[in-house]
């Protein structure tokens, strides 16, 4: 298939809004002005761009954590400065600050994110069966890396989901690395998506370094899902060009990634790519990028305007016993 320019443009304006919240996470993070962790997604932006600019708000969105899913939601219409006062811990938070990177947006159907790797397996089955019996074309985007793929939920949710015909993508950001480990020594099969075929998936791969031919493969995975033809395994081949959270060695298995390791990804930089495909095809002038990026650096400072002037949160602890949900006798 291939792309209209409005598709393109949308993609581009994402992009550049992604690469920047990225670059103002890690100077928050190197600023202390963050709670707990940051998994930078320099070089791995543009999957999560590429997988929700197209998604519709009761669409079901569990965002990969490489990023802490920042590219995911904005790119699905989600308005970051709640996140961003829920990660400085502020009462104006998505979850009144109580939550840092594990948190939900129940209007954009996005719930529970967490650090936990594969939680959403399970919860996208159930998505995905209460989607296809409402009848309204919803969608369940379940993102993740290709580490996630080792666990036993995974599989059982490729399976359900083939068997019952359910209406998700399964959306894999391959960047080969579950933090020190390769995907080589990990996994038996170089593609991800190799599993997903073994229970008769429909299954595509496509370079994650570029955001136009990820979205030409996610376009129809969601066009078959919404018209009740399934599920769909869309295996994006992507990088992580530091370190897997800031502040952790970057190694792969005991040795440091070589400069060389480095220069070759930096290569494969999406706004780079990106920037220079939309010039060349007339889809964007120098000006109208320039424009693009002074609009992502005011969207970002007002974010963070709002963040560090909201209120610290004090929770009492009983606002702190209210929400929690635990089987067995109340305490
Ligand atoms: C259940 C569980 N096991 C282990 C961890 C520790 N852990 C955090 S991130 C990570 C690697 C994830 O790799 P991948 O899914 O490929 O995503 P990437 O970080 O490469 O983007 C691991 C093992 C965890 N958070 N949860
Ligand atoms: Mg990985």
């Amino acid at each position: 298939m291939s792309l209209s320019q409005e598709q393109m443009q949308a993609l581009y304006r994402n992009l550049v809004r992604a690469d920047h919240f990225n670059r103002m996470m890690y100077r928050r993070m190197m600023q202390g002005k963050l709670i707990g962790f940051y998994h930078p997604a320099e070089g791995a932006i543009a999957p999560g761009v590429a997988a929700c600019t197209f998604l519709n708000q009761d669409d079901n969105l569990s965002p990969h954590h490489r990023g802490h899913g920042i590219t995911h939601m904005l790119s699905k219409g989600i308005d970051i400065k709640y996140y961003l006062a829920e990660h400085t811990g502020k009462e104006t938070g998505c979850c009144q600050g109580r939550s840092a990177f594990h948190f939900s947006f129940p209007e954009h159907k996005v719930y529970m994110m967490s650090g936990f790797i594969g939680y959403n397996f399970a919860p996208s089955v159930g998505w995905g069966l209460a989607a296809k019996r409402r009848q309204q074309g919803q969608v369940v985007m379940n993102c993740s890396g290709d580490g996630s793929y080792g666990q036993g939920r995974a599989h059982e949710a490729l399976l359900m989901a083939e068997n019952w015909k359910l209406p998700i993508i399964f959306f894999c950001e391959n960047n080969g690395m579950s933090i020190f480990s390769e995907a080589s020594e990990m996994h038996p099969v170089a593609d991800i998506s190799s599993m997903a075929k073994a229970y008769d998936m429909n299954a595509v791969i496509c370079d994650g370094q570029d955001v136009f031919a990820v979205a030409e493969a996610v376009l129809p995975a969601i066009e078959r899902a919404r018209a009740g033809e399934g599920p769909t395994f869309v295996e994006a081949k992507t990088l992580r060009f530091n370190e897997h959270d800031i502040g952790t060695p970057d190694l792969a298995g005991w040795e440091a990634r070589s400069d060389e390791v480095h220069a070759d990804m930096r290569d494969r930089e999406p706004v780079a790519i990106a920037t220079k495909r939309v010039l060349a095809e007339g889809v964007l002038s120098q000006d109208d990028i320039d424009r693009l990026n002074e609009e992502a650096l005011a969207e970002i400072e007002a974010v963070e305007e709002f963040a560090d002037n909201s209120e610290i949160a004090r929770p009492s602890e009983a606002s702190l016993l209210a929400d929690v949900f635990a089987p067995g006798e109340a305490v």
